[in-house]
């Protein structure tokens, strides 16, 4: 498989704390020097998220702006992905708080699901709730596919008109209480697909960079980074997203793939030209 690989960095997430491994990011410097390190390691997107100073999941607006801001100002040109999805508990309104001037993409979560002992809350009116805030706020929608029958609420936004090109879908696997991380739920899923559209495999703790090779290997793009997965080999914890980036881009290369670009990115996904600021 050859062209260019969107890799996307996962730099912060709701659920992984610092007493799990002290690089996780939680105050907007910290989340933006994060998210800074893996644009330079390679990543095309960063997946952002918010927390309190004392690690809290947050979902507030200042909080994003503040950390979009940062970016920004620091030059980086990195692809701006807000998380709709927040930490369970939180209500859709709280949710769609993260939707701030200067985010390019946003995810869509298309499920209810058990995740670990929680519930993660996503019925179909909300869906599409957030799918009319996003179309109406111009963003490239990153629709969250965790297992198989999400893939007939993806059906369904089409077919309804809630949901249209350009889109992107990431398949998030190995979840307790969402589909396994392996290649036959990986291929299934692609088999399952509604029509042509970018695709990208986040796999979550040990699975991480084995689907990330996987999803390099099948021609899609890969998230890798500290919200899904805290450790760099077995016991060995990740010094930070970046370093994480870092051993996806070396598989790209190894797999043919060159890492794209922020602005290929863009052209890939379907999203603006970014504006100077
Ligand atoms: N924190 C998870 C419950 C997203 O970013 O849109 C949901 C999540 C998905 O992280
Ligand atoms: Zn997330």
């Amino acid at each position: 498989m050859t062209g260019p690989v969107v890799i996307t960095a996962a730099v912060v997430g709701a659920e992984v704390t610092r007493a799990q491994n002290p690089a996780v990011p939680y105050t907007p410097v910290e989340i933006a020097a994060a998210a800074l390190a893996a644009g330079r390691a390679g990543a095309a997107v960063v997946h952002l998220h918010a927390r309190w100073p004392d690690g809290r999941p947050s979902q507030e607006a200042g909080h994003f702006r503040e950390i979009i801001d940062r970016i920004r100002q620091a030059g980086s040109d990195v692809v701006l992905q807000c998380s709709t999805g927040g930490a369970l508990g939180m209500s859709i309104e709280e949710r769609l708080g993260a939707l701030v001037d200067g985010a390019e993409m946003a995810t869509l979560n298309l499920g209810t699901m058990n995740f670990g002992d929680g519930v993660f809350l996503n019925p179909r009116p909300d869906i599409v709730r957030v799918a009319a805030r996003l179309r109406e706020r111009g963003l490239v929608p990153e629709c969250e596919v965790y297992d198989g029958g999400m893939l007939g609420t993806l059906g369904w936004l089409l077919g309804e008109g809630h949901l249209s090109p350009p889109y992107h879908v990431q398949f998030v696997l190995g979840v307790p209480g969402g589909l396994s991380a392996g290649e036959r739920q990986l291929r299934f899923l692609l088999e399952g697909l509604p029509g042509a559209t970018t695709w990208s495999v986040a796999g979550v703790g040990r699975h991480q960079l084995p689907m990330a090779k996987l999803g390099l290997s099948l021609g899609g793009h890969v998230r890798v980074g500290l919200e899904d997965n805290l450790f760099v080999s077995k016991g060995v914890l990740a010094t930070g997203s970046d370093q994480l980036v870092s051993l996806a881009v070396d598989f790209a290369l190894r797999a043919g793939r060159e890492p794209a670009s922020p602005s290929r990115a863009r052209a890939l996904l379907g999203i603006e030209p970014a504006r100077p600021s």
